[in-house]
């Protein structure tokens, strides 16, 4: 050992050490740790808001641009700032504003992530899954669940809008990602329209189903339920202070989350409600249905501030507290993965300052 040597020379045997090392595939932790494991969530995705309005006239343009055909899927993908390149609205999920125009048809095909649709403007479109037609109105919310066969077409005369939701970054970290094409541009005709909501819609179910599926038979979850259940719930429930009247779309068979691997929500904000701080581990993507408001997403200087209003889209990533304020009754529709936390043991939440 060399007694004079100074300190300063240490860290450069270190950077040699760490080359050899790295010949051979390996790293050493301690230069890691302290961003490996942070005291609380730190995620790249950022707080954003899309404004409808102003992007509905260039998503409309996607038209000229190429056929539903062609494209397979005709998307603007909403790409969180924070995560560039990556197709991702958040860490975990996927977000994209499909549009279809009046008898196209978005070819039949299936794949291992799911998705969900919830629809933004327009009406006479359809998704069929497994050849069940589901027929779309703003604020409906239809679930294609993993490798179930589906295509959209449209027999209305305007164009069709509707928000995507898909978990392919969580599949694809995973490695679990499949896709098929149907042969046909559609599959076959299976069951008539309407019928997996009057089969399992109504608190019954066939005396002779195994509720074993991780998803919800029902296809199609119609606003004008969903919004009735919000209503006649208003004058008899108390308003939790940090969600207003919220309320989880479920799987009726099991009285689980509708899907596997996305938690789906549709929430009441009265007039004039400001909703105490609140963060979660899930990273949650609002699309406001009726109304308008404020939205403060961060902390203290940080704090990011949107104007929203129905057909918006807004991210709040993973543990970022957050707050609504109204300006007039507002209905909110969110997904998030905390399906996927909770049953991980991963969800945490934290209400208020503390
Ligand atoms: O409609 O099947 O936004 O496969 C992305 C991938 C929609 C769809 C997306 C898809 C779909």
């Amino acid at each position: 050992m060399d007694a004079h040597k100074d300190l300063a020379d240490v860290p450069n045997e270190r950077e040699e050490y760490y080359a050899q090392i790295q010949e051979h595939n390996m790293a050493p932790l301690w230069e890691n740790l302290s961003h490996l494991l942070t005291p609380e969530p730190k995620v790249k995705s950022v707080p954003h808001h899309w404004n409808y309005e102003a992007l509905r006239s260039l998503l409309l343009d996607s038209a000229d641009v190429i056929s539903a055909a062609e494209a397979e899927r005709r998307v603007l993908m909403l790409e969180n700032p924070g995560l560039p390149g990556n197709c991702s609205i958040t860490e975990s999920m996927y977000g994209g504003l499909q549009l279809i125009m009046p008898g196209e048809v978005a070819p039949a095909h299936r794949h291992s992530p799911a998705a969900l649709r919830f629809i933004i403007e327009g009406s006479g479109a359809y998704t069929a899954v497994n050849g069940e037609k589901t027929y779309m109105e703003p604020g409906d919310f239809v679930i294609t669940p993993s490798w179930t066969w589906h295509d959209h077409g449209h027999e209305g005369r305007e164009p069709v809008v509707w928000l995507d939701g898909l978990d392919i970054p969580l599949v694809r970290v995973i490695g679990s990602i499949f896709v098929e094409h149907y042969p046909e541009e559609r599959f076959p005709d299976g069951p008539p329209p309407g019928d997996s909501l009057e089969r399992y819609g109504n608190n019954m179910r066939p005396i002779n189903m195994l509720p074993e599926d991780l998803n919800s038979p029902i296809f199609s979850y119609p606003y004008d339920r969903s919004r009735e259940t919000l209503e006649k719930l208003r004058n008899s429930t108390e308003l939790d202070p940090y969600h207003g009247l919220k309320m989880e779309y479920i799987d009726p068979t099991s009285g689980g989350p509708a899907m596997a691997t996305i938690s789906t929500f549709l929430q009441l904000l009265p007039k004039n409600f400001k909703s105490e701080i609140y963060q979660s581990t899930e990273s949650l993507i609002y699309s406001p249905v009726e109304g308008s408001g404020k939205v403060y997403i961060g902390k203290g200087k940080e704090t990011k501030v949107f104007d929203w209003k129905e057909r918006d889209v807004i991210v709040v990533p993973c543990w970022y507290p957050h707050q609504f304020e109204t300006n007039e009754d507002a209905v909110v529709f969110s997904f998030s993965d905390k399906v996927v936390q909770t049953k991980l043991g991963l969800w945490r939440e934290k209400r208020g300052n503390a």
